[in-house]
């Protein structure tokens, strides 16, 4: 979107809009202009090419998005230029779209902190990411740790390469999220993507550790709960994911909780996901969802699916059977001003399943000999998966590469009814 120098003039008393000296955006405008008007002539100069480039590291990490799953205006901005430019379009945009004076300096106000805060987000949206923002497309994040800890290569970076064009073909955008070389990625570059999954050492990034990574400049894949996060702070709503992490069996002993749980409650991120992996206590992971005060939904069915079996043998606690009604919920969870994620469960295709008779003997074996070594900490998952991998004759990646493809679907349904929402 190139800026017109007498445009922005022209639209400054826009930002005032009677708001009273209070409202200090802190910005040097005649700087930033004469910065803008730098890089136009210079990509101008630099050819087309030149300039699609120019534009995307400047001036596209930016995005204004009439959110109304966030109930305001969100400014985001990789720099303090890139927070003007958000002030300008911005203001145009207010003067189209908007006349309640009050919402204008609610939204003004907090447009004006976040440019404060936001002077460099220790992230990186990805071209694709970014250009999706600025149209107001929906947005689907996905995990990495499936792909480095979860399955092996090549069949990771095909699952991966499939799952973002199944999310693409419905329309939304994918962004997979990694930190590569201490940079938290929202949406890797294909090259990247093929990278990681060739990085066997990769770390496993979780709460506890996902800042650790990026101070430390390392490379890591995310977990649930590290995805969770990155996406909450990049304002992506739809997540999807394989499998969760829960309480593993005999919990009540190792105390061997996935810190994915504790994230579901706390980030408003929805994680569409095929259950929990039948490895973990599925009746002791509800139970602390639903202390936690986690939704629960199951889609098109009343049992809660067990990741490679569409039946636990549990009730799930709600279902939903539509992309929109899952929407629609999570909106009015907003608009009750709770916060938190939700977890939808979403069962694994009936031609991909393994029935949980055909795995138990599997799941036994696995776990038996992660026990016989002794697994302990996030270790225990990447082991007890490549076992079953290997129990089950490769049967076990297939179904995970069937129910992964099966959510990033619905994950893009999902976010596409909530940005058709925010545009109304
Ligand atoms: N489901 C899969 N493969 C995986 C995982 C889940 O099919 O690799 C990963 C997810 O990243 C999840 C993590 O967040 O395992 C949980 O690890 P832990 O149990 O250590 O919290
Ligand atoms: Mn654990």
């Amino acid at each position: 979107m190139p800026c017109n120098m007498t445009r922005i003039k022209a639209q400054r008393p826009d930002l005032d809009l009677g708001l009273g000296p209070d409202l200090d955006l802190g910005l040097d405008l005649d700087q930033a202009a004469k910065r803008e008007r730098h890089l136009l002539r210079k990509s101008e100069q630099q050819g087309v090419v030149k300039r699609q480039r120019t534009t995307a590291r400047t001036i596209l990490p930016i995005a204004i998005e009439r959110n109304a799953f966030h109930g305001a205006y969100v400014v985001r901005a990789n720099s303090r230029h890139a927070a003007l430019r958000c002030c300008i379009v911005f203001s145009q945009h207010l003067t189209a779209s908007f006349d309640g004076k009050e919402r204008t300096k609610r939204t003004i106000l907090t447009m004006a902190r976040m440019t404060s805060d936001t002077q460099s987000l220790p992230f990186d949206l990805s071209e694709e990411v970014a250009h999706a923002r600025t149209q107001g497309r929906a947005v689907v994040a996905l995990e990495s740790t499936i792909i480095t800890h979860g399955m092996p290569y090549p069949g990771n970076l095909d699952m991966a390469q499939d799952v973002e064009t199944i999310i693409r073909d419905r329309g939304a955008t994918p962004a997979t999220i990694a930190v590569i070389d201490g940079r938290l990625k929202i949406g890797l570059k294909s090259s990247q993507l093929e990278t990681l999954a060739r990085t066997p050492d990769a770390l496993k990034l979780s709460r506890a550790d996902l800042a650790f990574a990026m101070v430390t400049g390392q490379t890591g894949a995310t977990t649930v709960a590290a995805t969770m996060i990155a996406a909450a702070l990049a304002d992506i709503a739809v997540f999807a994911t394989g499998g969760i992490g829960g309480v593993h069996r005999g919990g009540e002993i190792s105390f061997d909780i996935s810190a994915d749980l504790e994230e579901l409650w706390r980030s408003d991120v929805i994680v569409v996901c095929a259950g929990a992996k039948a490895i973990l206590d599925l009746p002791k992971t509800l139970e602390v969802l639903e202390t936690r005060g986690v939704p629960v939904v199951t889609v098109g069915s009343n049992r809660f699916p067990a990741f490679w079996s569409r039946d636990s043998g549990l009730e799930t606690p709600l279902r939903l059977d539509k992309p929109a009604d899952i929407a629609a919920f999570a909106i009015m969870r907003k608009r009750l001003g709770m916060t938190g994620g939700m977890l939808v469960a979403n069962p694994i295709p009936k031609d991909a399943e393994i029935p949980a008779e055909d795995i138990g003997a599997a799941i036994e074996a696995s776990l038996a000999k992660a026990d016989r070594h002794g697994m302990s900490g996030k270790a225990v998952t990447p082991f007890v998966l490549a076992e079953m991998l290997t129990q089950t004759d490769g049967r076990s990646l297939l179904a995970n590469i069937a129910l992964v493809r099966n959510n990033a679907a619905l994950a893009a349904d999902i976010a596409m009814t909530l940005a058709d929402a925010d545009q109304h």
